[in-house]
């Protein structure tokens, strides 16, 4: 291909409304344009990067047994209320009315589409196991898109369904599909991790996420530095502490803090480390307002909660709500004398004693309360974030944290779409059998964004080849009878190999060429100049290291061919 033919707006300036690098590489490098919030045009260039992944995905769901088939965008209203999820969702969820003023939704996932099929063209246990998948648009109104194709409204998601006639049968499908997900992220040349995942509000028995690691990540994940565990911070487990604190209950006492709230205040003006301070945090759940004590150093693991308390929504108490509850005002809150509020309480507390409380009274504090003595805990369960330095949940090693961005999700799903749709076969003797479930997801464009935020530098993006837009940036720079033939004759016997090249034939100065495409990162650059032809020779530069060989130009294909096969070059 030939820039002086291809639409690649290139922008020499850093666009404002771009908060995450790859989405300002993105725009930057003419890949991606925003049509409204959160829905982008793949241009030329994205496009051929979205179609390498997709490649790379379709290649290892069908060597994984998964057959590929298309579903609707458009979802009709009765199969979301079959599952009870067309009232469940909110906004998230965009709906719309055909013209007979029926009801659909765009389709956010395929759960009811692909159980409705199934129910209908399954009926014998000598059908299962399938897996059927699609690589397809979904639609979710998020109601803060942002960081460009990292969370859009609108993306592309390979979405897979499997369906198997019992327990075991669906672990042998969850295991193809996590080994699947290992081989598609391995040759997108991404550094990742599977880790425990919480498995949120689509239920089912377990997950794994698939995280990208880059600083930039949303997610926060922690990992042993023995063994395989890794966990989404969400879900890792805490150990219960090893032991309790030796020192005996002192009298509990009342202190003046005036104006002293935070965990900073008080440890400070009180001279006490934050493992000393208990922090109370009122919630609001739908039913009531409850109380949860974490140790001043910990946070508080909202999901966790949750799940604890089995609500699905959960918000910090608004401070009028915090002040009415406890007669003083937000940072003095306390267990000690609270009323007809429910305590819950992080497993470290237990281990305790002699701890700074709110005294539920304005600038004032307790101190060396107890938790046996002065106040009732109703639970003591694991609801803190884990943390680095924490023991392994399984037994090896300390914990570490990293930042990572979520591009694949495997589920085990058991029979909650089965059950509720009525999805059954018949068994061997004869028996009705719901169909055992999985669903695995991949974010398309989202593999694409995480890959330049992992490869990148100042100048722009760096591809890893398999998933370039192109191979080779092939730059003449000038207009000259014999650059001009050399760039051609290059440009053949490469391109007729398959070796995919974007000549940047444009009459520009040699600074714009080498400009763009540092920033469209190609992951090679064959340069050919006046002077070194005159020798010979033209250079041919990898994008990644700088790294540049002068060399014949009948010698660039063997060359090339070994690079792009990661074979030494002899
Ligand atoms: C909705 C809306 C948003 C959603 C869902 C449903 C996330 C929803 C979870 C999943 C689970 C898996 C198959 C591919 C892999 C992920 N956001 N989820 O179910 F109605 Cl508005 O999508 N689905």
């Amino acid at each position: 291909m030939r820039t002086s033919q291809m639409l690649i707006p290139t922008l020499r300036e850093e666009p404002g409304e771009a908060e995450t690098v790859s989405h300002r590489l993105l725009l930057r490098a003419g890949m991606i344009r925003k049509v409204a919030a959160g829905i982008y045009t793949y241009l030329p260039l994205g496009l051929r990067v979205i179609r390498k992944v997709e490649a790379i995905i379709r290649e290892e769901m069908n060597r994984a047994g998964a057959q590929e088939l298309l579903m609707p965008i458009a979802s009709p209203a009765e199969l979301w209320r079959e599952t009870g999820r067309w009232d469940f969702y909110g906004k998230e969820l965009l709906r719309f009315k055909d013209r007979h003023e029926r009801d659909f939704c765009l389709g956010p996932t395929h759960e009811e589409v692909i159980t409705d099929l199934i129910r209908r063209e399954v009926r014998s246990y000598r059908q299962l196991p399938l897996n059927c998948y699609q690589i397809q648009t979904k639609f979710r109104d998020e109601i803060r898109p942002r960081f460009g194709l990292m969370r859009g409204r609108e993306f592309i998601m390979k979405d897979a369904y499997s369906f198997d006639r019992d327990e075991a049968g669906a672990q042998v499908s969850y295991q193809k599909m996590y080994d699947a997900y290992q081989r598609i992220f391995t040759r997108c040349g991404l550094t990742f991790r599977a880790v425990e995942a919480d498995t949120g509000l689509i239920g089912g028995t377990s997950s794994h996420e698939f995280m990208v690691l880059a600083e930039t990540g949303e997610e926060t994940i922690v990992y042993a530095d023995e063994g395989a565990y890794a966990a989404n911070v969400e879900r890792a487990e805490v150990l219960p502490p090893a032991e309790t604190a030796a020192e005996s209950p002192r009298p509990l006492r009342k202190v003046p803090t005036p104006g002293v709230r935070t965990v900073e205040e008080v440890t400070a003006f009180l001279k006490i480390p934050p493992q000393q301070l208990v922090k109370t945090l009122l919630y609001q759940t739908p039913k009531e307002l409850i109380a949860v004590l974490v140790r001043g150093d910990h946070e508080v693991n909202e999901i966790k909660l949750k799940k604890l308390l089995g609500v699905v929504e959960i918000e910090l108490a608004a401070p009028d709500k915090v002040r009415a509850a406890t007669g003083a005002p937000v940072g003095f809150a306390g267990p000690v004398g609270l009323r007809g509020i429910r305590i819950v309480a992080d497993q470290s507390i237990k281990a305790l004693r002699n701890v700074v409380v709110g005294a539920n009274e304005a600038d004032t504090h307790y101190v060396d309360a107890d938790w046996e003595r002065d106040f009732a805990v109703e639970r003591f369960a694991d609801l803190r974030n884990a943390r680095a330095g924490d023991p392994s949940p399984v037994g090896q090693g300390q914990l570490r944290v990293a930042r990572g961005i979520e591009v694949g999700h495997v589920f085990m799903l058991g029979a909650k779409y089965s059950q509720s749709m009525k999805a059954t076969f018949l068994d061997p003797q004869g028996q009705e059998t719901l169909a055992v479930m999985g669903c695995y997801g991949i974010g398309v464009g989202r593999t694409a964004a995480s890959a330049i935020e992992q490869n990148h530098d100042a100048k722009g993006i760096i591809w890893p080849a398999p998933i370039a837009p192109f191979h080779i940036h092939l730059l003449p720079l000038s207009q000259s009878a014999a650059v001009t033939e050399a760039t051609r004759s290059l440009y053949d016997t490469l391109t007729q190999t398959g070796i995919e090249v974007l000549w940047d034939d444009r009459d520009e100065r040699a600074g714009v060429k080498f400009n763009d495409a540092d920033l469209i990162g190609a992951p090679y650059q064959l340069i050919v100049g006046e002077k070194g032809l005159a020798q010979g020779l033209v250079e041919l530069k990898q994008r990644k290291t700088g790294e540049a060989a002068r060399l014949p130009p009948n010698q660039v294909l063997a060359h090339v061919q070994a690079l792009l096969s990661n074979r030494p070059i002899s």
